[in-house]
């Protein structure tokens, strides 16, 4: 039976709306004046007596609890999962992923993993993206990244990978960003990091919307069958409108322009009902194959390469609902690695198993006490029944004498579960006590080279400058030296471009590279869509207002977003024709790169004021510079030409045509109607969301 509006039903009953009613205290107490405190006298001292003052301030004295140790920042969002076809009940007893009658609602929260809770969205990390799923068989909780791999294959070494990429202790500084010494100093003496660091190098690290980027569980997981049967597993979240990235000099302003960038991004979405999907699906490895990789299944650091071991799709999950409070649910929510069902189970991954301990361990002091799966949004929606009691916080009143098994006084209950229950995969254990790593988990390169391998011509520049930009920040000579002699064992071209790009030279020596490559770890040929993306149309007074209709109405039918950015005034801009244009967008408060795209229609009056303009002049270049596609009409052109883009087109345009390159869509002689084929060829650029064959360098922005 379907249960998808199971959790709204439970949490409708805690979700509290002030509307309609009147101010009280906590005790329920009605209160009619708030904004003077109780004193003797007019111009005399507060008095204790005044309860209303002293509980409104010491409840906001506590309002804060603290900040998550790594994934402080984060957004989220309810939904639902739902399996295609029963195809994977041969691997797992798992309800939620075999059973297509089945909806299982959801909540999802992604992160930055470095930063502080008021950080901005778009600096250089991994993002988080946590699932709890809230099955009939209990809370399953899919804790994972957008990254496959991890830097480290101990938990043991998670603190020192973690303190040494926060801000540095003793000036707590860089906020969210790697690109310090004591990231690169440890990154470079413990060389099993090399692998997630060419990822977050890479344009993963820069998202340009949670809804864009793929999951990863990251670990070797086991299935396990109604008879007991295991079946190693990754698990992979596949975004259905693709993955894509942001350049990196977008980021460092949109960190300015807009620091919740990609928190917005979620929330815009699902409130235009544009709700964001992804794809489940599993990579199954045979237990029997268990040692039939170059690599440890056990070894975090590693992926198993696509092409090796397909992922098959199992269902959809769809997040179609937005919080109704932050703190409440976002911030509140409690995910752990060990809150598995029957059908879901470990390995020996070392990393695997730190984090079972450390997730229960950090809810503890970060939710004030053991009760914390009683708070709204961490409550499953399949019964609960313990002997746990009392406790900081408890919220059910437990009836009855007895709290211990086995009893007869309270008729023996909560009785042994019969049926449906976890039980622990049986395998043998045998083995001398040992603090050491196995040896099959030494190889730190070659995936790091695969991955580079991978890359298409953009995605390696990309990686190149983020290495020269990160080891740029660093301070000691000898910390970037450590990391060349790293970088030459992954890939010499690599290592010798970014020692060019630090006034260096790579060490010699290094290893040879071995010249696999994965081609689904590149983001190159990830699907397009237009759905969603933002499109700046930018208008002043004598617009063509039929185009501008035109394009609003064209990409909106499409899915896309324009918005219509002039000065504010009176809130319209004057068409051409003595019309009005509605201005969505204040143009001054508004920067290019939150945009995917910009249009300039013509109107020779509109034209003027633009090219005369230099923030809309900026902003087209700037466009222009970050790949987006650029289109202009008519007058329009005189905007691209001041910023230098018409230059960079080959095919000039002389008298009536279209022109369609790069990116770049021009027209000209339209009489006021832009050609079906201008907005074709835009809708086009837009989809393929960057145009990489650009030569940029020259343009100023
Ligand atoms: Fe972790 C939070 C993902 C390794 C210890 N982790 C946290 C969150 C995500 C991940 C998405 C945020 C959850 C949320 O939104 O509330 N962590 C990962 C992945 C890892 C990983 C994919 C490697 C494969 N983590 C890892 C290790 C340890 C931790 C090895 C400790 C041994 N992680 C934590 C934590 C956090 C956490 C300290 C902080 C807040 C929380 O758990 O709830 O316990």
């Amino acid at each position: 039976m379907a249960h998808g509006d199971a959790k709204h039903e439970q949490l409708d009953g805690v979700r509290a709306d002030p509307t309609g009613t009147e101010l009280t205290t906590q005790q329920g107490v009605r209160v009619d004046h708030t904004d003077d405190s109780l004193q003797a006298g007019e111009r005399g001292p507060t008095l204790l007596e005044d309860f209303h003052f002293r509980e409104k301030l010491t409840h906001f004295d506590h309002e804060r609890i603290p900040e998550r140790v790594v994934h402080a920042r984060g957004a989220g969002a309810y939904g639902h999962f739902r399996p295609y076809d029963d195809w994977l009940r041969d691997h797992t007893a798992a309800k939620f992923l075999t059973d297509p009658e089945v909806s299982t609602p959801v909540f999802v929260r992604f992160s930055t993993v470095a930063g502080s809770r008021g950080s901005a969205d778009t600096v250089r990390d991994v993002r988080g993206f946590a699932t709890k799923f809230y099955t009939e068989q209990g809370n399953y909780d899919l804790v994972g990244n957008n990254m496959p791999v991890f830097f480290i294959q101990d938990g043991i070494k998670f603190p020192d990978v973690v303190h040494a990429v926060k801000p540095e202790p003793h000036n707590e500084i860089p906020q969210a960003a790697s690109a310090h010494d004591t990231f690169w100093d440890f990154v470079s003496l413990q060389p099993e990091t090399m692998h997630m660091v060419m990822w977050l190098m890479s344009d993963r690290a820069l998202p340009r919307s949670y809804r864009m980027m793929e999951g990863f569980g990251v670990h070797t997981f086991r299935l396990v069958n109604a008879e007991g049967k295991g079946t190693f597993v990754k698990f992979h979240w596949k975004p259905v409108l693709g993955s894509h990235s942001l350049v990196w000099d977008e980021c460092q302003k949109i960190a300015g322009a807009d620091a919740d960038f990609n928190r917005r991004d979620l929330w815009e979405a699902i409130e235009a009902g544009q709700f964001p999907e992804w794809e489940l699906g599993v990579q199954l490895v045979d237990e029997s194959d268990e040692f039939a990789f170059d690599f440890d299944l056990l070894d975090p650091t590693k992926l198993i390469p696509e092409e090796q071991v397909p992922v098959r799709p199992v269902g959809k999950m769809v997040l179609d609902r937005n919080p109704d409070n932050f703190f409440a649910e976002t911030e509140q929510v409690a995910f752990h690695t060990a809150n598995v069902v029957p059908g879901i189970d470990f390995t020996n991954d070392p990393l695997l198993q730190a984090r079972n301990f450390s997730y229960l361990d950090t809810q503890l002091i970060r939710l004030g006490g053991p009760n914390f799966a009683q708070i709204p949004v961490n409550r499953p929606v399949a019964e609960v029944s313990t002997n746990q009691r009392d406790g900081h916080h408890q919220q059910q009143i437990h009836r009855g004498r007895t709290s211990y098994t086995p009893n007869s006084l309270g008729g023996g209950c909560p009785a042994i579960a019969g049926s449906d229950v976890f039980r622990h995969y049986q395998t043998r254990v045998d083995g001398e006590t040992v603090r050491r790593r196995s040896a099959s988990f030494t190889d730190h390169h070659s995936q790091a080279t695969l991955f580079w391998n991978s890359m298409a011509d953009f995605e390696k520049d990309h990686i190149v400058e983020a290495f020269r930009f990160e080891l740029g920040k660093v301070e000691h000579q000898h910390v970037r030296e450590r990391v060349l002699h790293e970088l030459v064992h992954v890939d010499r071209d690599l290592a010798e471009a970014v020692a060019q790009g630090l006034g260096m030279r790579a060490p010699e020596g290094g290893t040879e590279n071995h010249g696999r490559s994965s081609p689904a770890l590149s983001l190159a040929k990830s699907p397009g869509s237009v759905a969603t993306r933002k499109v700046a149309v930018l208008v002043a007074d004598g617009v063509d207002a039929t185009e501008v209709e035109q394009v609003k109405r064209d990409l909106s039918a499409r899915g896309a977003v324009p918005e219509v950015l002039g000065a504010t005034h009176d809130g319209r801009a004057r068409g051409a024709d003595g019309s009005e244009v509605d201005i969505e967008v204040a143009a001054r408060t508004a920067m290019s790169v939150v945009y995917d795209a910009v249009i300039v229609p013509g109107g020779a009056g509109s034209a003027r004021t633009l090219a005369a303009d230099g923030h809309a002049v900026h902003f087209v270049a700037e466009a222009y510079k970050h790949h987006k596609p650029v289109a202009a009409s008519d007058e329009g052109l005189e905007v691209l030409r001041k910023a230098g883009i018409t230059e960079q087109v080959a095919a000039p345009v002389e008298g009536d045509g279209l022109v369609a390159e790069r990116g770049v869509v021009l027209a000209a002689g339209t009489g006021g109607a832009l050609p079906g084929q201008f907005l074709e060829e835009f809708a086009a650029a837009l989809g393929s969301h960057r145009v990489w064959d650009r030569d940029t360098a020259s343009i100023p922005a």
